[in-house]
């Protein structure tokens, strides 16, 4: 049995945070090109921070524990898509695979092609974030961050790094990739944490 866990904000009585509307279909946003993401040659690496490095390839990592995850996307841009089911491996089985060192806080998780996102250990660990090889029971398609994409369901949906092929222990806070261009350095919904201030 694969465990399902229901996204705290997913059982919200207005679902819907401040600035955004619903959407039926999902939209696909990135920059830059799709990348080709051949499986046999797709690595996931864990770095910085941590007793000793680990890199799995993609049937190693695709074997690990699975759990399904009931969540809302919403888009900085202003469209939130309701009831997403993924299924994938909890970020939490990281703490059985790597010896996290005592002085982490902060992770970066880097997708191909140079993006990234940073996230606390506390957001990044929350039980409802997982990285997601399948959205409403199929694999997750080449635009949407296939083979797997992080997904951090209580934040903006640019923290959703697509095409993961890593994550990076950090002691101190480093902007991401849009946090670097103007996105708020946290971008919790609720809060409209959208753009930071110049
Ligand atoms: N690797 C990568 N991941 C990314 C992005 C990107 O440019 N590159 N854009 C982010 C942004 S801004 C959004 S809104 C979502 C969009 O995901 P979707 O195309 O599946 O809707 O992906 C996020 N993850
Ligand atoms: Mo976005």
């Amino acid at each position: 049995m694969v465990q399902r866990i229901v996204s705290p904000d997913a059982l919200r009585e207005d679902r819907v945070p401040p600035g955004q509307h619903v959407v039926e279909g999902w939209p696909v946003l990135h920059s830059g090109v799709v990348p080709d993401m051949d499986p046999s040659r797709w690595r996931f690496r864990v770095t910085g921070l941590v007793e000793d490095e680990l890199e799995l390839g993609f049937e190693e990592f695709a074997a690990l524990p699975r759990v399904e995850v009931l969540s809302d996307i919403h888009c900085v841009t202003g469209w939130s898509r309701l009831d997403n089911l993924w299924e994938g491996v909890s970020t939490g089985v990281l703490k059985d695979l790597v010896s996290i060192g005592r002085d982490a806080r902060f992770v970066m998780v880097h997708g191909a092609g140079g993006f990234s996102a940073n996230l606390s250990l506390g957001d990044f660990f929350q039980e409802d974030v997982l990285f997601a090889f399948k959205h409403d029971g199929r694999s997750l398609s080449p635009e949407h961050g296939g083979p797997v994409r992080l997904v951090v369901p209580r934040l903006y949906f640019w923290k959703s790094v697509k095409w993961v092929v890593g994550v990076e222990f950090m002691a101190r806070e480093r902007p991401g990739f849009w946090e670097q261009r103007g996105y708020h350095i946290h971008g919790d919904p609720w809060k409209e944490e959208r753009y930071s201030r110049v």
